[in-house]
């Protein structure tokens, strides 16, 4: 069995107390053993962090673009071999995991040019002979908190703007997906990143992310996850006075109006609920269909999303994975038979035994529900949507807004005059016509409102609000 470590100061670190990374697609598959660090790991890389900040600081922007191009050049390089390992750890299709690889690839490579363009402001003073200059900073020691459903590429894009900023990382990944953080920790270390400016941490989220998030030399903490862990973090950064930011929940509408090309409909809507086994907090969760085009788009939904072939994500035929582990698909299960109280009916949704034990379900529509069920008010986090029948655009808009969360909101329509307003008055960070409510591009800002999300937005040149520090420099001369 393949034995891997933490990353600290440049060493790979044996804590002892090796665990297992199990293939949800057949559990007896055990992708590797992964040594869990404690309270004490996190102290000695926040400390060899801490040591390598001031230099790592002034580093020239082309030292940064060069080792930052160079992960992205391996992971694009690599994306087959590497999109295999997170297929099996994560459970997502092969064509997918390989997508994500080449997305994590694409981010490496645009913040290697985004360490080139930092620059700043200069303005002249209301005063006499005095010129003032805005200058970023890196903001020292940042913990990175990372989620399991978009294993590589979410490292990627919290890593690489830290770097690229000048910032030291200490980054402690999902417990559940361990093999993807440590391709990116050694790609790091082997094209040449500094001892103590990468540094990876395995460990529990209640042990080491705990001490991650407490820690005072740590000066950001930025963190994709639940919005119950999340709210807490928020907490104790804003009493540290720490910069946090936040990615949660969703749940996250998507209007059907009956001006709707029907085959774009379907498809944003069979894409955004289930692909990637609905394991997206962008996915389309609540779809919102206009009483004129209700039924129809409701059979075509339906035939489509039973045709989907649930299975081995190694398997080309397989379009849904399975479940990332045994928790959640209890959890799924539990919401499908609340759906059955709630709704007037479900299609779908049970447990499927196939050849490989592995956590399998089918994907399921809950038909005739309204917006202040259960199902509709809390994030489900799997293959699972439901219909919600409106009378008109107004009823559309209201309750694709009522909601505590804020992160994606789409609408299907051929109507020039739906698409602005909605564009206009949807609550969310991110705003979709005629596209999935999931899948977004890597070089414009990502982050919702509401519940959904807490400080800066990430990705793209956004990214640096939160990654650096302002200054605002007076300068006399005269
Ligand atoms: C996407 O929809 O392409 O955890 C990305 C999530 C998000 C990423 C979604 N932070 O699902």
């Amino acid at each position: 069995m393949t034995k891997h470590m933490s990353l600290i100061d440049g060493q790979w670190a044996d804590f002892g107390n090796f665990q297992p990374d199990i293939n949800p697609a057949n559990t007896e598959e055990v992708i590797g053993e992964f040594s869990y660090g404690d309270a004490s790991a996190v102290d000695a890389a926040v400390e060899a962090a801490t040591r390598a900040a001031p230099e790592w600081a002034a580093t020239t922007p082309q030292v940064r673009h060069d080792l930052l191009a160079a992960v992205g050049n391996a992971l694009g390089a690599n994306a087959a071999d590497y999109g295999r390992i997170l297929a099996r750890e994560e459970g997502k299709t092969l064509p997918e995991a390989i997508g994500e690889v080449g997305r994590a690839s694409q981010v490496f490579k645009f913040f290697a040019g985004e360490a080139l363009r930092i620059g700043g402001q200069l303005h002249p003073s209301v005063r006499p002979d005095i010129d003032i200059e805005v200058t970023r900073e890196p903001v020292g020691v940042v913990g990175l908190i990372t989620p399991w459903n978009f294993p590589i590429a979410i490292p990627a894009w919290k890593a690489a703007p830290a770097l690229a900023y000048g910032n030291c990382v200490v980054m402690k990944p999902a417990d559940l997906t361990p093999a993807c953080a440590q391709i990116i920790a050694k790609l790091l270390h082997e094209n040449g990143c500094p001892p103590g400016v990468f540094n990876l941490v395995y460990g529990r989220g209640s042990v080491v992310g705990e001490a991650l998030v407490n820690h005072p030399d740590v000066g950001a903490i930025s963190f994709t996850g639940s919005a119950e862990v999340g709210n807490r973090m928020a907490e104790i950064c804003g009493k540290l006075r720490k910069k946090i930011q936040l990615e949660m929940g969703g749940k996250n509408p998507m209007v059907v109006m009956d001006d709707a090309d029907m085959d774009v409909a379907v498809g944003a809507c069979l894409n955004g609920a289930f692909f990637s086994t609905g394991q997206r907090c962008t996915a389309s969760s609540r779809l919102i269909v206009q009483a004129g085009i209700h039924d129809a788009f409701v059979e075509k939904l339906r035939d489509a999303m039973v045709a989907l072939k649930v299975g081995d994500p190694l398997d080309e035929t397989t379009q849904i994975g399975p479940v990332i582990d045994e928790t959640q698909l209890k959890s799924n299960l539990d919401y499908v038979d609340l759906a059955k109280q709630e709704a007037s009916d479900v299609v779908g949704g049970e447990r499927l035994e196939l050849s490989t034990p592995g956590f399998f379900q089918a994907p399921a529509l809950f038909l005739g529900t309204t917006n202040d069920m259960r199902i509709n008010r809390e994030e489900i986090f799997g293959p699972t949507a439901s219909i919600i029948k409106v009378g008109d655009f107004e009823e559309a808009v209201a309750i694709a807004n009522d909601t505590e969360f804020g992160l994606s909101s789409g609408i299907c329509t051929t109507s020039l005059k739906h698409a602005r307003e909605y564009r206009r008055r949807a609550q969310a960070g991110m705003l979709m016509v005629n596209l999935p409510t999931a899948g977004v591009d890597y070089h414009v800002p990502f982050g919702g409102r509401k519940g959904s999300s807490f400080g800066p937005r990430e990705q793209g040149s956004f990214a640096a609000e939160f990654y650096t520090i302002v200054k605002t420099s007076y300068v006399f001369s005269g």
